[in-house]
């Protein structure tokens, strides 16, 4: 059940996008904070200062090259250009158009429209729909709408770490619906096993079963000593896939060590609070020796699910599905109504509780 993505869209410009805080994205360019990155990334083309000030005689969109972005960074956005004419280094043009809902407007894995200008730099015409995504609500000051972490992939991997005492599922949980939601494969990847002993590693791998019975990869790594990594090489393969994950969980140090060189900046976790800062700026496409491409993603510190009705959310977990039709009010939350065939399942344990508890601390985040 994945979300119907509309081929009809009409194509619009967004003119509203540009009222917004210029203020607060120098702000955020300032201080780099890489989890708010995202907002900068939408806002940025606000203050794009056009190098080419007209486009007349340039025509349809669709005779400007056509690329796919492979970087995002506060506004900028580098475009691998088809027809092997290279990387060019691109703004947004004021009031460009595009294919999407989503309230970002550009983002890494899009497929564009530009017009190349002088010295290897471009502007953004046109934005293509997106295929697939992985997107979150938008948090901060421009709470809501749909804040796009990257298009047109095959996979997420949800990374989290094995070392935490606060590792929580739901976290895993609300990346495997937000996956499903933009028709992308979600993958678990559970990352520095080398700091838990053994015996916390076996209760993990056992309470994790569940995931590999549900059907969804399940991998156990340690970017430091290598183990688990030719398994996650593997996955990489013939995919476009990206790291997702909180701050600090090794997105970055995974993605250097598929690469065999160290392209992405990586942080020490603070010990204050055991979080990590966000060393990541910026969003990057990289070609993984092997096969595959793979992008790297800033920290998000919330991943909240957008543009789902809470009724809806039974059809993204999948060992509801038996369930959903016997429950004896219909529609059924699976929340508190009496003769639920989900809150059976769960008490007779065909449902596992984990999985039930995030149900319902999803379900809770939906208006
Ligand atoms: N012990 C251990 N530390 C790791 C591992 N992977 C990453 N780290 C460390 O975790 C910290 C955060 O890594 P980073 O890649 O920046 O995380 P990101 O924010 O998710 O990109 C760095 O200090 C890394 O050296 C691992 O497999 N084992
Ligand atoms: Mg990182
Ligand atoms: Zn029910």
């Amino acid at each position: 059940m994945s979300k119907q993505k509309g081929s009809h869209r009409t194509r619009r410009t967004l003119k509203d996008w540009t009222k917004g805080n210029r203020e607060r994205v120098s702000r955020l360019e300032r201080e780099g904070n890489s989890d708010e990155h995202f907002d900068a990334v939408e806002s940025g083309y606000q203050r794009m200062k056009p190098r080419a000030v007209t486009i007349e005689g340039v025509g349809e969109v669709d005779s400007l090259p056509r690329g796919q972005v492979t970087q995002a960074q506060s506004g900028t956005y580098d475009v691998l250009l088809e027809e092997q004419q290279g990387v060019i280094s691109c703004r947004v043009k004021r009031g460009a158009s595009t294919d999407n809902d989503d309230a970002t407007l550009v983002a890494i894995g899009d497929f564009v429209r530009v017009q190349p200008l002088e010295g290897d730099h471009g502007l953004i015409h046109h934005v293509e729909e997106r295929k697939t995504l992985i997107g979150r609500k938008r948090t901060g000051r421009k709470k809501g709408g749909h804040q796009v972490i990257a298009s047109n992939l095959d996979q997420i991997f949800c990374v989290a770490t094995a070392e935490r005492d606060d590792f929580r599922r739901s976290v895993i949980d609300r990346y495997i619906v937000g996956a499903l939601l933009g028709d992308v494969t979600p993958v678990i990847v559970l990352n520095k096993i080398d700091t838990a002993p053994e015996s916390y590693l076996e209760a993990l791998a056992e309470d994790m079963l569940i995931y590999e019975e549900l059907g969804y990869k399940l991998l156990f790594v340690s970017a430091k000593t290598g183990a688990g990594m030719d398994e996650l090489r593997e996955e990489c393969c013939d995919k476009v896939s990206a790291m997702v994950g909180q701050s600090g969980v090794g997105k970055s140090t995974l993605v250097n060590a598929l690469l065999g060189r160290e392209e992405r900046e990586t942080g020490a976790v603070r010990e204050s609070d055991g979080r990590g800062r966000h060393t990541t700026v910026g969003s990057e496409i990289f070609l993984i020796p092997g096969g595959g491409y793979l992008i790297d993603t800033p920290g998000l510190r919330e991943f909240g699910i957008h543009d789902l009705e809470p009724q809806e959310l039974d059809g993204y977990f999948v060992e509801f599905f038996d369930f959903l039709q016997e429950c004896k009010y219909l529609p059924c939350s699976h929340t508190h109504e009496p003769e639920c065939a989900v809150i059976e399942a769960v008490e007779l344990g065909k449902i596992d509780q984990g999985r039930y508890m995030s149900y319902l601390s999803i379900i809770d985040t939906l208006e």
